[in-house]
């Protein structure tokens, strides 16, 4: 599916601003055919929860209402529009003048719908009807409960199976674009490159709908200059003495698609594209060739006020900061990010492993792990209660049909801490690898993200994976404020991942301790922040002597906002910098750590 963007054939009026909002109480049926009974306002992209200071709204679980006018300029009319949501969380309705147009579930990726045939002169009245609810066929997975409340009204509870608040509402752009009447509907590059010759062989495969004689595609440099023009909706490009896209050295070329008639371009649209390798081989994650070392973290889209919501400053920062610390990659934990941050990426060279919104797929979750400790086995029938296969299938469908020309992207996560350890496991996990796999059409590696208790004599799923992506929280969950037995235990599962998988890259995709910014000990103790930096040294020690051990992202990049719990206090504080981005004490270490380990070529 392509961004939208404005071209030489397309407009974009974007729809952001300040909507019309209310909550669904279920007390009587909402009248689409009239305008939303409400005074409250909500601004839009942003999450609800935290833009009204009332605490029912901010925990509301249930259905709420976006509304607002617009109106279509007359040189548009005959255009085709199409309108756009870049997501909305987590469920979503959408009515044009009091008629369904079009349904979508799942909160973290776009649809569109044509919205010619519904359109009225002058104002035209676009109301949303969303749910925030989670339950065990949806992704993320939420355990739901119901009660009747007074009036027979029911009372909805999602408790988050997973740890991170469950923000919702219109997060990303509402947008309306224009095409003409015949249009480029999508466009798939696959670039393929002969590193010795430095020769790029560009595929170029456009969908175009309509009728149009000739489909020209020219491909431009960074300068501008054009190196290459052909046409077809299937085509070979070659670039001679290609410049490659690198890990913080990005280089983007530009595909100008035109659709043709007579001689003349009808619609146009341009899609940025990077030229880069990516393979494993022997226990190494190459780019372009050479052996990469990630180095960065896992995330979350989350900020004060806007919540899950667009933060385009936000991204911007973040990017900059983990450039100054020599860091050059992060994970979309745990759902897929906005398409301007992947954008960005593309454009800052930043590596990306894009990430399904498959987390809180255990259903025994929560914070307890003494388990390990204890060698206990813990009870699971995770399989038998799921039912998301579907929600799974979808959203790999329309992630990749998103994300799939992005040079950033290098590898897909398909979920983040499964119950990879229990009966049924791989049953259910194969079929969505090979769901990926197949429909990726820059057949990058892929991974799940395994969780602790997923050791390597109790994973079922490990043959599946490209690269073995482990969270790990030795010294924090278990051997709490024991660092050296920590490290021992670090050590002894890392060495038995090494001689079990001796081919497969093995990196951390989470290790962290929670530390509130500004706590200090002269003992180190845990929520200290000498803890979090001696935490840290010690994994850094044990990384650097596994022979196969390609990447360390940590967790997490900033502080951000969980549910409540007693192990949590305002949110999770594995952040190596507050929700503000204000730098805890261990940036300087772990900047002086990265900015000595190449990207690329570390461990040769
Ligand atoms: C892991 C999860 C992550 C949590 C983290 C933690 O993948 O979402 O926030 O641990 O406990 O279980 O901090």
């Amino acid at each position: 599916m392509l961004y939208p963007t404005a071209t030489e054939s397309r407009v974009v009026v974007d729809l952001s601003g300040v909507w019309k909002f209310m909550i669904d109480k279920e007390v009587e049926p909402i009248e689409v055919s009239q305008a939303l009974p409400t005074n409250q306002v909500m601004a839009v992209p942003a999450s609800f929860n935290d833009q009204t200071v009332i605490k029912d709204i901010r925990e509301h679980s249930g259905y709420i209402w976006y509304e607002r006018e617009f109106s279509i300029a007359k040189a548009l009319r005959n255009e085709r529009l199409v309108l756009r949501f870049g997501s909305a969380t987590h469920e979503a309705w959408v009515y044009l003048n009091g008629k369904e147009i079009t349904y979508h579930k799942g909160g973290f990726t776009p649809f569109e719908v044509e919205i010619n045939d519904f359109l009225l002169e002058g104002a035209n009245r676009l109301t949303v009807r969303l749910s925030n609810l989670l339950d065990y066929t949806t992704l993320p997975v939420g355990n739901y409960s119901e009660k009747k409340g007074q009036n027979g009204r029911i009372i909805h509870k999602v408790d988050e199976n997973f740890d991170f608040f469950n923000y919702a509402g219109l997060h990303r752009p509402v947008k309306i674009y224009s095409t003409p009447r015949d249009y480029i509907e999508d466009i798939v590059i696959v670039p393929e490159v002969d590193l010795v010759s430095k020769k790029a062989n560009v595929q170029i495969s456009v969908k175009a709908t309509g009728n149009f004689d000739e489909v020209r595609i020219t491909i431009f440099d960074e300068k501008g200059l054009q190196v290459a023009q052909t046409s077809g909706t299937d085509v070979n490009v070659a670039i001679e003495n290609v410049q490659l896209w690198q890990p913080l050295n990005a280089y983007l070329y530009k595909a100008k698609v035109e659709g043709m008639k007579s001689g003349e371009s009808i619609d146009v649209y341009e899609e940025s594209f990077g030229v880069r390798k990516v393979e494993v081989k022997s226990g190494k994650f190459l780019i372009n060739g050479e052996p990469f070392y990630f180095k960065g973290f896992g995330k979350h889209e989350d900020a004060y006020v806007n919540g899950r919501g667009l933060n385009e400053a936000y991204n911007v920062l973040d990017i900059n900061l983990m450039k100054q610390m020599g860091a050059n990659s992060f994970r979309t934990s745990h759902y897929p990010y906005s398409e301007e941050m992947m954008r960005l990426c593309d454009r800052e060279g930043i590596v990306v492993i894009d990430e399904t919104p498959a987390v809180g797929l255990f259903a025994a979750f929560n914070f307890d792990v003494s388990a390990l400790e204890t060698g206990d086995q813990i009870e699971d029938d995770t399989w038998e209660k799921m039912n998301t296969t579907e929600a799974h299938q979808q959203v790999i469908r329309e992630l990749i049909d998103r994300d799939k020309n992005h040079a950033c992207v290098v590898m897909w996560s398909i979920a983040n801490e499964a119950a990879t350890f229990a009966q049924g496991s791989y049953e259910y996990f194969e079929p969505l690898f090979s769901l990926t796999r197949e429909l990726d059409p820059q057949k990058r590696p892929c991974t799940y993200v395994n969780i602790m208790f997923a050791t390597p004599n109790a994973d079922k799923c490990t043959d599946l994976v490209d690269v073995i992506a482990l969270n790990r929280y030795y010294g924090w969950y278990v051997q709490t404020g024991d660092l050296k037995t920590a490290e021992e235990k670090t050590r002894q599962e890392l060495v038995q991942w090494q001689e079990k998988y001796p081919d497969k890259p093995i990196m951390y995709t989470e290790y962290g301790a929670d530390t509130v910014a500004g706590f200090h000990s002269a003992y180190g103790e845990p929520f200290s922040e000498e803890y979090q930096e001696d935490y840290y040294r010690l994994n850094s020690k044990v990384f650097d002597e596994i022979p196969n051990f390609v990447g360390e992202q940590l967790w997490n990049f900033a502080d951000f906002q969980t549910k409540f719990g007693i192990v949590r206090v305002q949110g999770n504080k594995k952040g190596i910098f507050t929700r503000e981005r204000e730098p805890k004490m261990v940036v300087r270490y772990l900047s002086d750590r990265w900015t000595n380990i190449p990207n690329l070529g570390y461990k040769k």
